[in-house]
């Protein structure tokens, strides 16, 4: 179409306000570019947590660019990385592990990106670094699993030999889910940690850890404690491929209460779940929207939960939305 004299007017005018108002007028329709950089997929915990954040962004009319880390920090390094040159709204991420996060993150602040950090947490010193902090409480949730043992083995004298799997190792949870966990059973010397080790958070390390730990210590075995439902479920099959029952001849405790999780309690084949809830996303997009719209926001938000014991997942199984 030829640019006609009045239609060149219009569009000079036009360009003119928006040299006037620098972003507003461009950026009131234009929607809000997210980073997310995701951990991997090694957990049913994970693609729901995914699927959560894919589906909320786009309910929420953001436009979300995704990426998979893998498991590995260096590739959650280069997302954050081609988000800063991508120029995105927000950065949000939830880190595999816990700590050297401090450049990237400086680099993200020099950029004036807002990070929001999701799930896991970070241990730089320089909360400036960050805005807020959207995710469970793993201390919490450890000292829920080791409560749950404490009470299941009231009148047991012991000794009471329990083997851990641990999530990844220097994750937030798997440290936090220890350390809680450990904090509760001390108060009783009847519990003895004999093996601990780590099994990524996903099954087949779950099983394959949890092998080891039967040729080594056989029937010595009274209790599992795993950081999350899928190194339980692993450890389950080990457990039966030994000949032994699952929750019978070895209490087993898990967390995250994924569906996963219920069926084998329905099935009689793990004993407890304790919550942690994936189901991030909406949090996460009304936290981005009140960032832009410049309001203040908590440093900390702390995602609700509870614990299912066998005894009442037939009953809760259908309100599960995981
Ligand atoms: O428990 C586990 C997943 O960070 C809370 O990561 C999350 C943990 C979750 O792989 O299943």
């Amino acid at each position: 179409m030829p640019c006609t004299r009045r239609s060149f007017n219009t569009l000079a005018a036009a360009a003119s306000l928006a040299a006037l108002l620098p972003g507003r007028a461009l950026s009131a329709d234009k929607p809000l570019v997210l980073g997310f950089s995701q951990v991997g997929a090694e957990s049913e915990w994970r693609t729901a947590n995914t699927e959560s954040i894919k589906s909320a962004a786009k309910d929420a009319g953001i436009t979300l660019k995704f990426s998979d880390a893998q498991q590995k920090q260096e590739n959650q390094i280069k997302a954050i990385r081609a988000f800063i040159a991508q120029k995105v709204d927000v950065i949000a991420f939830s880190p595999v592990v816990e700590s050297g996060w401090e450049t990237v993150l400086r680099e993200a602040k020099a950029a004036k990106i807002p990070v929001v950090l999701t799930d896991r947490a970070v241990n730089a010193k320089d909360d400036s670094l960050y805005v807020t902090f959207i995710g469970s409480d793993f201390t919490e949730e450890g000292r829920k699993a080791g409560r749950w043992l404490v009470d299941k083995m009231k009148g047991n004298a012991g000794p009471i030999n329990i083997v851990e799997l641990q999530g990844t190792v220097g994750s937030a949870p798997a440290i936090d889910r220890k350390k809680g966990f450990e904090e509760i059973i001390a108060a009783d010397p009847k519990f003895k940690i004999i093996r601990s080790q780590t099994g990524d958070f996903t099954r087949a390390k779950g099983k394959e850890v949890m092998e080891a730990f039967l040729k080594a210590e056989g029937k010595k075995i009274n209790v599992l404690y795993a950081h999350n439902d899928d190194m339980a479920i692993g450890a389950i099959q080990a457990i039966e491929e030994a000949g032994m029952k699952p929750a019978q001849d070895i209490t087993i405790i898990s967390i995250d209460g994924v569906k996963g999780a219920f069926e084998a309690m329905i099935a009689g084949k793990l004993n407890v779940s304790v919550e942690c809830s994936p189901l991030l996303g909406p949090q996460l997009m009304a936290i981005i929207k009140d960032i832009k719209a410049g309001k203040s926001v908590p440093k900390r938000i702390v995602t609700e939960e509870g614990i299912f014991p066998m005894e009442v997942a037939a009953k809760e199984f259908p309100k599960r939305k995981y």
